[in-house]
């Protein structure tokens, strides 16, 4: 049974977007993280109203933002302008609770909105179970009395036992079905890596980078498959493995996976370990980044920092700068130790030389290119 999560069906919101920015010199910086968390918002169905930036160096520990923003925000959800506010950063469980009490109306944060996204996309049985199993490890610590849906979906008789208080209730509910989807997940886990084990003496290619990079698109061409590829943040959640030795000396197994975002709410990285475990097991990555965005740097560091969350910073890889045809102009820096490439996997422009650096790198003596 899916959980259904309240906070996460943002049909048909009219939304308030609010970043902060440390200092007016960062105002730039919190602007394009709007602009994505925009993206993100309407990627989830939403409409943005408007897009509020505060400028302040520290954070409010009860609100987030300030007190005078706090009612601004409540006298234009009062006039019905919007009908949510969605804040850029993730929100402790107390500020969302003052927010959401304050202002009387829907209070989300990028880490809600990244869960909900990756809910909707969910295809298969894994990635579904992966998802809620983080939506739950999200909402535990913001389980308060408040939260009776819970325990109308789940309670009834037998469901309370002696003294115990609603809240018991739904705490224990959650951590029940937390340890029953963990469970799911190591029994896919186990057949995923009988799998992963037949393929272990091949070369393993995986493709990695900020979502929307076009990962899934270059995939298609080197495997010469039919993997979904959408302007949208989020396409692919699912791994897509594929074993080629047409075109190729040797057998060499592509996987496309999962994209990269700033502000991953951990429990996503957490449970969407499995499915990253072809990125950890690769002996070669190919780095897929949007060279015509005008965050590229901040988009690579932000991939190269997810890699060594899940300790696959030290594997060799390509730098692939996708998307050449929309910035003709652009020479890719130099990678020491690494070679870059700038190519169009839209309009197969420069595929031929990343193929041939792949089979190059296949083909080399284990440990003869280092990271
Ligand atoms: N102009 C241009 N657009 C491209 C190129 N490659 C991909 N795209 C477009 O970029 C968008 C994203 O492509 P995908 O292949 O879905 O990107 P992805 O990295 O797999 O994205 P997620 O799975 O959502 O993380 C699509 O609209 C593609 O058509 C390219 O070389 N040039
Ligand atoms: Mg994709």
């Amino acid at each position: 049974m899916r959980m259904a999560i309240e906070y996460g069906n943002t049909d048909k919101e009219r939304a308030i977007l609010i970043g902060i920015a440390e200092t007016s010199l960062a105002k730039a910086k919190a602007a394009d993280s709007l602009d994505e968390l925009a993206r993100l918002a309407s990627t989830a169905g939403a409409r943005v109203v408007a897009q509020r930036i505060q400028v302040r160096p520290k954070i409010n520990a009860a609100f987030y933002v300030g007190r005078g923003l706090v009612d601004e925000l409540k006298a234009q959800l009062a006039a019905g302008d919007a009908n949510c506010v969605i804040f850029d950063d993730p929100l402790t469980p107390a500020q969302q609770r003052n927010l959401e009490r304050e202002l009387e109306g829907k209070v989300i944060d990028r880490s809600i909105l990244i869960l909900d996204i990756f809910a909707r996309q969910a295809r298969t049985a894994a990635a579904r179970l992966q998802v809620e199993l983080a939506q739950l490890e999200y909402t535990l610590p913001r389980l308060t009395g408040a939260w009776v849906h819970f325990s109308k979906q789940y309670g009834g008789i037998g469901a309370k036992g002696p003294g115990e208080t609603q809240l018991e209730i739904d705490r224990r509910q959650v951590r029940d079905r937390i340890a029953h989807l963990k469970r799911k997940l190591e029994k896919l886990d186990i057949q995923r890596h009988t799998q992963r084990k037949r393929r272990q003496r091949l070369f393993k290619v995986a493709l990695v980078g900020y979502t929307n990079a076009g990962k899934s698109t270059l995939f298609n061409l080197l495997t010469k498959s039919d993997v979904s590829t959408a302007d949208k943040l989020f396409t692919t959640l699912d791994s897509t493995t594929r074993v080629m030795s047409a075109g190729y000396p040797c057998q060499i197994v592509f996987s496309d996976t999962v994209g990269f975002i700033k502000k991953l709410p951990h429990q996503l990285v957490e449970s969407f370990k499995s499915t990253l475990e072809e990125v950890h097991e690769a002996d070669l990555l190919l780095h897929v980044a949007d060279c015509a965005d005008t965050n590229l740097v901040e988009h690579i560091e932000q991939t190269r920092s997810v890699l060594s969350e899940i300790d696959a910073d030290s594997i060799p890889y390509i730098m692939v700068y996708n998307k050449i045809d929309a910035n003709p102009g652009f020479v890719p820096p130099f990678e020491n130790g690494s070679s870059s490439l700038a190519l169009s996997a839209a309009e197969k422009i420069g595929i031929e030389p990343l193929r041939a650096e792949i089979i190059l790198r296949a083909s080399a003596p284990a440990g003869h290119f280092t990271a």
